[in-house]
């Protein structure tokens, strides 16, 4: 195997350290890195859970003696900022390796190029941009936020052999099977937010939250766009929020002292006491809500129904990424079209894969980029 086949395929391995904590690092990213002595992995690290310690310090204290004269393979620069913990730069120049290969720069303006010049300074041969797309791809909700301003956006959908996401007036209804249920809930604990229209929230009454045996406490933040509070506070969502958060974004308290408005304020209140978030910000605006969720240091949204809730963001040109879930059944009359199918995607939308979950395929789209 070349020299540069050996460098992909460790690399490969530190992007899917990365993954292993994808959501799970608050607004830090999770990045991997592998250290390699004589060809053999003697060190592996990925951002705890938390968002510290990074993964360089990890591997490096694995990898012990070894890391003398070794290669660090890392998916993102490593930090040259005094932070809540010390630049990764400088225990990777403590450790003695050799060279440094790394997939993306950081952005991050405490970094953005200063990491790789200190550990050439120290005489380290420093490599960038290895598999630079599988790396970006692997820390797209930090890129987006850091770069953008706002979350990365990931729009699931689960269809109908006749494209219907739902049927009007009426509850949940099972679309697809439990594969891809639970499929869904993996993304889930992925990402940091999990959003859902009033619509959703009254039709459904769903729990959007992870039940996978094991990742139970990886459930992501749930919000609701309810303008007018509307969110019944029997909900399934409402009687769990002191479990798992949920945030409701409202349009502005009123101004008036009609009945109208205290009927408002009254809704409010009670759900500020059973310890709903509400937060004003017009639910109707994706442009105003999304830097709303960045600066909580949301980086990652999943939004997840219903048809209104998905046209809104789709329209404003928000969606990064549609997973298009697609069961055998169909809905038929009085069924919800869904506002994208297989045969109707919106332009600069790239196909990315197919994968089966049982009776049921997944469709991945990415937005151009
Ligand atoms: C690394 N390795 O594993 C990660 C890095 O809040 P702090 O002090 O932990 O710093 C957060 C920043 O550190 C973040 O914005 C990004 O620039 C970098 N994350 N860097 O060397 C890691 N997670
Ligand atoms: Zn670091």
């Amino acid at each position: 195997m070349s020299a540069s086949e050996d460098d992909a395929r460790f690399m490969q391995e530190a992007i899917r350290l990365g993954l292993l904590h994808l959501g799970q690092t608050s607004t830090n990213p999770s990045v991997g890195c592998v250290v390699v002595r004589d060809g053999q992995i003697v060190g592996r690290g990925t951002t705890a859970v938390g968002g510290r310690p990074h993964a360089e310090p990890q591997a490096l204290a694995e990898a012990g003696d070894w890391a003398f004269g070794a290669t660090a393979y890392v998916t993102l620069e490593p930090c040259s900022h005094h932070g809540k913990t010390p630049p990764c730069a400088n225990a990777l120049i403590a450790s003695g390796v050799a060279r440094v290969v790394i997939s993306v720069t950081d952005p991050d303006p405490r970094v953005s190029g200063r990491g790789i010049s200190m550990l050439r300074d120290a005489g380290i041969e420093v490599e960038a941009g290895l598999l630079e797309e599988e790396g970006k791809r692997s820390l797209a909700a930090y890129l987006t936020r850091q770069t953008k301003n706002r979350p990365y956006v990931i729009l699931k959908l689960a269809v109908s052999a006749d494209g219907m996401i739902g049927r009007k007036g009426g509850g949940q209804i099972a679309i697809t099977g439990p594969l891809a249920r639970a499929e869904v809930q993996k993304l889930r604990a992925e990402t940091d937010a999990i959003l859902v229209g009033i619509g959703t929230a009254i039709a459904d009454d769903p729990l959007l939250t992870v039940r996978i045996p094991g990742l139970e406490d990886r459930s992501p933040i749930r919000i609701v766009l309810d303008e007018d509070l509307q969110l019944p506070l029997d909900s399934k969502l409402v009687s769990t929020a002191r479990q798992v958060p949920v945030i409701v974004i409202a349009r502005e308290p009123p101004r008036f002292d009609n009945s109208e408005d205290k009927a408002f304020l009254a809704r409010r209140q009670a759900l500020d006491e059973a310890g709903v978030e509400v937060v004003q910000s017009d639910p109707s605006r994706p442009e105003e809500l999304l830097p709303a969720l960045a600066s909580r240091g949301i980086s990652s949204v999943l939004v997840e129904g219903g048809a209104r809730t998905a046209k809104l963001f789709l329209d404003a040109g928000y969606v990064d990424r549609i997973l298009l879930y697609q069961g055998p059944g169909m809905i038929g009359q009085g069924g919800i079209e869904s506002p994208v199918t297989k045969t109707d995607m919106p332009s600069g939308f790239l196909h990315r894969g197919t994968s089966i979950f049982g009776d049921d395929r997944l469709d991945e789209y990415e937005r151009e980029v």
